[in-house]
């Protein structure tokens, strides 16, 4: 039977995504608690897990185990790198609440780290959550050859430095109050800051499992377009959604007058795009056929989403 890229979008429409990230969000919470158990000095480790267990969508490790899945690789040769991925993006989120970053009280519905831990702590949690995140893939990452595991922290360290989410939070940051910010500087802004982990995410799943270089450009592209849209779909909820939906504060970026998609683009042609970037993450991924479909639905969950 002749199927095409239409028949099996359709087909992954019917996939049951709820059960899939049950399970596997199940999976990556028993693996980080085994990874993070509390000893001296104590307070450092409460602070990390505090924020690592606030309830996180695990979005991020999810999508790396689907691709290693997806091309042929086992969940224990992923689940240190889908760990090190949360504990990076947990890292960002402290960072990113901080007085001198976003400012804010509330992340995933609970009060942030700085909140609770104080400042100091809060930095010092994030810098420990991103070194582990690296020991941890290094030291219990088996069964996958080191060529790859090295290819695999290069493009880590990448996405989350100056080339990744340092550089988007940096010209971010310079945009703040900004009234003249571009649609160019917004899709650099977000490229860097929300899609480069995503891309890791997908990217590293598939060069564990040992997929082709044509392989892993595809898993790019289709990581590309998720990000952007994801992003795009953050700034929707911001003005749509409420603060207990959200587990975040509201409303914040228009009270700081800043730039995003809604605000450069309006409301229709933003959900728009995000639904046409989602469109073409999945055309990226068709041709592996039924065993892409947790990526086009997750694609799919991106723009349906309602946190
Ligand atoms: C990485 C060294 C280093 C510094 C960090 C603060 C900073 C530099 C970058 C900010 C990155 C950031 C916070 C981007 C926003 C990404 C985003 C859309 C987060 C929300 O992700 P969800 O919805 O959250 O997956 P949950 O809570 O479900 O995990």
């Amino acid at each position: 039977m002749v199927v095409t890229g239409q028949t099996h979008s359709n087909q992954a429409s019917q996939f049951d995504l709820k059960g899939y990230l049950a399970v596997r969000q199940q999976q990556v919470e028993t693996a980080l608690d085994r990874a993070f158990p509390v000893v001296y000095p104590d307070k450092i480790y409460e602070a990390m897990r505090y924020s690592l267990f606030a309830g996180g969508k695990r979005l991020r490790p999810v999508l790396c185990l689907a691709t290693c899945d997806l091309l042929g690789g086992t969940t224990d040769m992923a689940m240190p790198t889908a760990c090190a991925l949360e504990m990076i993006h947990t890292m960002s989120l402290i960072h990113d609440d901080l007085p001198a970053m976003d400012n804010d009280d509330y992340r995933r519905g609970k009060l942030t780290n700085h909140k609770v831990f104080g400042e100091a702590v809060a930095i010092l949690a994030g810098d420990g959550l991103l070194a582990y995140a690296f020991e941890h893939i290094v030291e219990e990452t088996k069964n996958v050859p080191s060529d790859r595991l090295i290819k695999v922290v290069s493009r880590l360290g990448r996405a989350v430095g100056a080339a990744g989410l340092v550089g988007g939070q940096v010209v971010d940051l310079d945009c703040e109050g900004k009234k003249d910010v571009s649609l160019d500087t917004l899709n650099f802004i977000h490229t860097h800051k929300t899609a480069a982990l995503l891309e890791a995410s997908v990217v590293s799943g598939g060069i564990l499992a040992g997929g082709s270089d044509s392989d892993i450009q595809r898993l790019s592209r289709y990581a590309q377009a998720i990000g952007l849209a994801f992003q795009i779909v953050d700034d929707l909820l911001d003005i749509t959604s409420t603060q207990e939906e959200l587990g975040k504060s509201i409303g914040k970026d228009m009270n700081v007058e800043k730039a995003t998609y809604p605000r450069l683009l309006g409301m229709e042609e933003s959900r728009r795009q995000a639904e046409q970037l989602v469109e073409s993450a999945k055309a990226e991924v068709a041709g592996f056929g039924e065993v892409a479909f947790p990526l086009m639905a997750i694609a799919e969950y991106i723009t349906a989403r309602k946190n």
